[in-house]
């Protein structure tokens, strides 16, 4: 196969778009995907500051090198869960951080959970009843809240984040095959910001994940390839094994599948239901947003887990 652009051998083939790239002309086509998205769903501008959270993994050291060589004002956050027993996973993943910062001269943010809560995530799952089968619910509860606080602290503008298209096919995915009406209203590339909760944007969600991969390893970018060990036997993993044999049968499905409920959307298809709008107000110890009551869940979790402790 040859690179649409040049004729030159391909190195990688994208039946979705009937396109095969050279090295030169993928390395550049990847930012340029990236640049479209962040037009077209209006995520960010020049003079905002952007805040990237970085686990160390291919997707969110790509999208820090994309926005850095786009031109864009872009810092990281690494959230130090403290995974560590057996696997010293967070500790390998934020060395994979921290040495990818120094040698590109950017700036990247620590916070460890351990010294926020006085837990780690373990330990916090251990503690309540809603993780000790799988630490993953606490563990999303308590990423989104302290990334919003530190993106709301530190003055950033906007929250990004590296999930690709086959991390937003398999989680909409998930969310039809449950008929979950408010995640279908929330789900996208672009979550405006509402009082308390900065906005979010996911400028890669155009790019399949192995895209992402081939990008990764051509710019050189040393990430680390150990999961979480809490992601095994995930059920995303398996909506993502569905999706791409789907995709080898059906070149295409994917994207058809997220850019078409993209498109539904925002012509009203999934309307929003009275109660999704109801009034919100501020968690009277963190100020972030809640429907009801007075702390919100991540509050109420540490109230709980300290009252045990
Ligand atoms: S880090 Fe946390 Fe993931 Fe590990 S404990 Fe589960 S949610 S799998 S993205
Ligand atoms: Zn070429
Ligand atoms: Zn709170």
């Amino acid at each position: 196969m040859k690179c649409k652009k040049c004729g030159e051998k391909a190195i990688i083939n994208m039946p979705q778009h009937r396109l095969g790239l050279c090295k030169e002309h993928f390395l550049g086509w990847i930012p340029e995907q990236a640049a479209r998205a962040i037009q077209k769903y209006g995520m960010f501008t020049a003079d905002e500051n952007i805040l990237v959270a970085v686990s160390g993994g291919k997707d969110s050291l790509s999208l820090w090198t994309i926005l850095h060589d786009l031109g864009y004002r872009v810092d990281g956050l690494y959230l130090d869960l403290g995974i560590d027993q057996n696997t010293g996973y967070s500790s390998l993943s934020r060395q994979f951080a921290e040495r990818f910062a120094i040698k590109n001269g950017l700036h990247l943010h620590v916070v460890e959970i351990a010294r926020r809560t006085g837990k780690t995530i373990p330990q916090l799952a251990q503690a309540t009843r809603r993780g000790r089968e799988k630490p993953c619910s606490i563990c999303g509860l308590v990423k989104r809240h302290e990334i919003n606080r530190f993106a709301r602290e530190n003055g950033y503008d906007v929250l990004a984040t590296g999930h690709n298209l086959d991390d937003e096919a398999a989680t909409l995915f998930g969310n039809v095959i449950k008929w979950q009406p408010d995640y279908l209203l929330r789900q996208g590339p672009l979550l405006p910001a509402t009082p308390g909760l900065v906005r979010k944007v996911k400028p890669l969600c155009r790019i399949y994940e192995r895209e992402v991969a081939a990008y990764a390893w051509l710019r050189g970018i040393e990430y680390i390839y150990q999961e979480c060990p809490y992601a095994d036997g995930a059920l995303s993993l398996y909506y993502k094994e569905q999706l791409n044999r789907l995709e080898n049968d059906y070149p295409g499905t994917k994207l058809i599948f997220y850019l078409n409920y993209i498109k539904l959307r925002k012509t009203g298809f999934f309307c929003d239901r009275q109660e999704s709008q109801q009034e919100m107000h501020a968690c009277s110890v963190c100020g972030q947003p809640i429907a009801a009551g007075e702390l919100c869940s991540y509050c109420r979790m540490l109230a709980l887990v300290n009252n045990d402790g």
